[in-house]
């Protein structure tokens, strides 16, 4: 069992020097117009592209290649209701009672409430469920590593290939999350980590005017 894979040639992308910088402004500048929606048009998405969402995602580096996620898309409108109601519970417990001063300092910029209208209007709804270990048939544990940082990355992917669809998200992580595993019956090794409404923006949405931090602020530079 202690044997290296197989080994394939690996050859990245054949650019010239020249169009590396302008490939990479181009992405940057794809990237730096996304941003977390909270408004949504019912439109229908066809289930393709959350598919190919779904399948650019996995493609995340992860421990031990272990690849330790499940991602759950919902569209019917039965199962986001049941969804929209338990978030919306858990909500007001947190803006209520849950979340400390600081906290609902900190969010209060961004608006929000315990008000999740989004969860019904999205056409999709895909939560991404860590798998903490996996089960094997003869009851023992295989041990999976890194798991946030891996599905961290996932999401990241995720989030970036439905950006380039010219479709919206959000990270939305209603606080306890233990509500999904019921109601989308996971089982007990894997726990919910992000809940992704996913369509086109409403017409008319906005979004807060974010400032993002500089280079200088996010960089501290060595160099040779
Ligand atoms: N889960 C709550 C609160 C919330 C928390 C953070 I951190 C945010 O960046 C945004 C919201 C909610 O979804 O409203």
């Amino acid at each position: 069992m202690r044997q290296p894979l197989p080994t394939v040639p690996y050859r990245p992308l054949p650019l010239a020097e020249h169009e590396r910088q302008a490939a990479a402004d181009a992405f940057f500048h794809e990237m730096d117009a996304r941003r977390s929606v909270r408004d949504f048009s019912d439109e229908p998405v066809p289930r393709d592209l959350i598919e190919t969402a779904i399948r650019t995602a996995s493609t995340a580096p992860s421990g031990a290649h272990k690849q330790p996620w499940t991602w759950v898309a919902v569209s019917d409108p039965e199962m986001k209701r049941r969804i929209r109601q338990a978030a919306e519970e858990e909500e007001k417990a947190f803006y209520a009672e849950r979340a400390s001063e600081e906290w609902l300092n900190a969010l209060a910029p961004l608006g929000t409430t315990w008000e999740k209208p989004f969860l019904e209007t999205a056409p999709w709804l895909v939560v991404l469920f860590a798998q903490r270990y996996r089960p094997r048939p003869d009851g023992t544990r295989e041990k999976h590593y890194y798991v946030p940082e891996s599905c961290g990355i996932a999401a990241g992917l995720f989030i970036a290939s439905l950006h380039r669809m010219g479709l919206a998200t959000l990270t939305h992580t209603p606080s306890p999350m233990g509500f999904l595993r019921n109601v989308l019956g996971r089982p007990s090794h894997e726990a919910a980590m992000i809940l992704f409404p996913i369509g086109f923006p409403a017409e008319n949405a906005e979004v807060p005017d974010l400032r993002r931090k500089s280079l200088d602020e996010v960089s501290v530079w060595f160099e040779g």
